[in-house]
């Protein structure tokens, strides 16, 4: 395509390709036709349609922490935006990289205030560490290889290009090529050293590891430095991937219930940070710390999220003389498939049980899902995706995306069943995408931690009204034809053998299924 002919549209997508993004998750509207046009004429992007904001974005997600690189997205003005925003806000704070395109109005049809018309960059910054309106065709080439640097560079970031529908169609589009993004850095001699001086303390200190930290290499050096220096090693509350399983390096997390956190926390005298924050409650509660560590704990931030992480590692292990090969392993050891009633534990041991190798788990199990981590650290080696930013309505979409990011392993979603009503409509993608997800979804039929928060914050007497705020009962959802709908097949069981049965059923099966485990 020659310069000159072309318009703005096609120069972003030229660029785009350039840059390396192979996949658009879209939804469009009329002031990204020319968008689409150009999606279309020009190869080299695989655009992925989804029927709700929250699933582009939630994919995206799912995709970068998978594909390590962004995808793009098409949203349409500020509404689309709006609609994508509780799954951008996840995946910020997973720190994923997406170059986040939202159309807007021809620059000169603003002045009409037209219904559609918004403040998009409003909408935008909240969730993005970049934000452009391009001006015109001429720079929408430029403007989206920034984007596309801007969302690459480490950890990952959310880059929103706003791209007005006269700057898509106008000729005079240029392509443009990314700029080279920085690597991440290394940290200094002289922290390394604080931190190795901190960790000859031994138990009372404590390693807290974030982000790619918890990527096999980054645990490979923790666990040899914890084994050396007898110091504990943590992973923070929510990651958005832990490589674990057997012969990786055990890491727990830093559990939910205030309560459970604090008691792990209290003997931490001293605790180093690589790519983590200090440990906070997800709420207030009444009576109760923000902070879950001690007081008089010292607080070293060894690494910040940005920098390289494994190479600190590495580095801090170098200086305590601590070995890859002392790390501790996971053995090999799975629970034995438990048989009759549907309980959170024989969930978890069918799990455990049963996991295969190289899955991608995508947990959004909630209240279901507290004992998983533990009875499934002994199974084959596989990768646990988390909610990173606790907005709910992550899982389907996240699942999508990571199909879509790493086309040969199976993806298992673990999904609260109130959880997944929000952006259920991510199943039909499956579907129309043949993506290997195996979706499991836990029918309680209710928002359950919710009564247990109730009590928690200490709310007096709940009645009537309050407690079928966290029900979702009369009528109970039936998610087998949900998904059947969506062109997603389906079975729902009510025994825990029933469940196991259906299970590995669906692992030797290709492309996505649901299972609904009524609890
Ligand atoms: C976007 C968003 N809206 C609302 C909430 C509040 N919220 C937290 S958990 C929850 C209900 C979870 O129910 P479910 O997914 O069924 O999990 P369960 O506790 O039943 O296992 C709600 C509504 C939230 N975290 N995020
Ligand atoms: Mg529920």
């Amino acid at each position: 395509m020659n310069g000159p002919l072309m318009n703005g549209a096609e120069s972003l997508v030229e660029t785009l390709v350039a840059g390396g993004v192979e996949v658009c998750f879209t939804n469009p509207g009329t002031s990204e036709m020319h968008f689409v046009a150009a999606l279309d004429s020009v190869p080299g992007i695989r655009c992925v349609l989804c029927l709700f904001e929250g699933g582009a974005t939630g994919a995206a997600d799912g995709y970068a922490r998978m594909a390590g690189k962004p995808a793009a997205t098409l949203l349409h003005l500020g509404p689309g935006l709006g609609n994508g925003i509780a799954n951008l806000h996840n995946a910020r704070r997973a720190r994923s990289p997406i170059v986040n395109i939202v159309g807007d109005h021809a620059t000169y049809h603003l002045q009409h205030d037209a219904p559609l018309t918004s403040d998009i960059e409003g909408l935008a910054r909240p969730v993005s560490a970049w934000v452009r309106t391009t001006q015109n065709a001429v720079s929408v080439g430029s403007d989206a290889a920034e984007a596309i640097a801007a969302a690459s560079a480490p950890p990952g970031r959310i880059a929103t290009l706003i791209l007005p529908a006269d700057a898509a169609w106008t000729e005079g589009g240029k392509v443009a090529r990314t700029p080279p993004i920085a690597p991440a850095k290394r940290v200094s001699e002289a922290a390394i050293a604080g931190a190795a001086q901190a960790l000859r303390a031994g138990k009372e200190t404590m390693l807290m590891l974030g982000g790619a930290a918890l990527r096999q290499e980054g645990l490979d050096w923790a666990g040899a430095i914890a084994a050396k220096t007898g110091a504990r090693l943590m992973a923070q509350g929510s990651n958005a991937r832990v490589e674990r399983g057997a012969g990786r390096v055990p890491v727990e997390r830093v559990p939910y219930p205030v309560d459970s956190a604090l008691a792990v926390l209290k003997d931490v005298r001293r605790l180093v940070l690589v790519g983590a924050g200090v440990p906070v409650a997800f709420f207030a509660y009444p009576g109760k710390p923000g902070r879950l560590i001690s007081e008089d704990c010292e607080v070293r931030i060894l690494a910040a999220p940005e920098d390289d992480l494994t190479a600190t590692l590495a580095a801090l292990a170098d200086a305590v003389g601590a070995k890859k090969s002392e790390a501790p392993r996971q053995i090999a050891a799975r629970p034995d498939l438990p048989s009759g009633a549907i309980t959170l534990d024989s969930i978890a041991a069918t799990l455990g049980a049963l996991l295969p190798e190289d899955a991608i788990v995508c947990d959004e199990s909630v209240t279901t899902g507290r004992g998983f981590f533990t009875l499934t650290r002994g199974a084959a080696p596989h990768d646990w995706l988390q909610i990173t930013g606790g907005a709910i309505g992550l899982g389907i979409p996240l699942a999508t995306g990571a199909a879509v990011g790493a086309p040969h392993r199976k993806v298992i979603n673990l999904e609260a069943d109130g959880s997944g009503m929000y952006t259920l409509q991510a199943l039909w993608t499956q579907a129309r995408e043949r993506l290997d997800v195996l979706t499991v979804i836990w029918a309680n039929r209710s928002y359950a931690i919710l009564r247990g928060e109730l009590a928690n914050v200490g709310a007096r007497n709940p009645g009537r009204k309050a407690l079928d705020m966290l029900s979702l009962d009369n009528p109970a959802l039936d998610w087998v034809s949900l998904a059947k709908g969506m062109g997603v097949e389906g079975k729902r069981v009510t025994t825990i053998d029933a469940f196991a049965d259906a299970f590995r059923a669906a692992l030797t099966m290709r492309g996505p299924f649901l299972i609904e485990v009524v609890i």
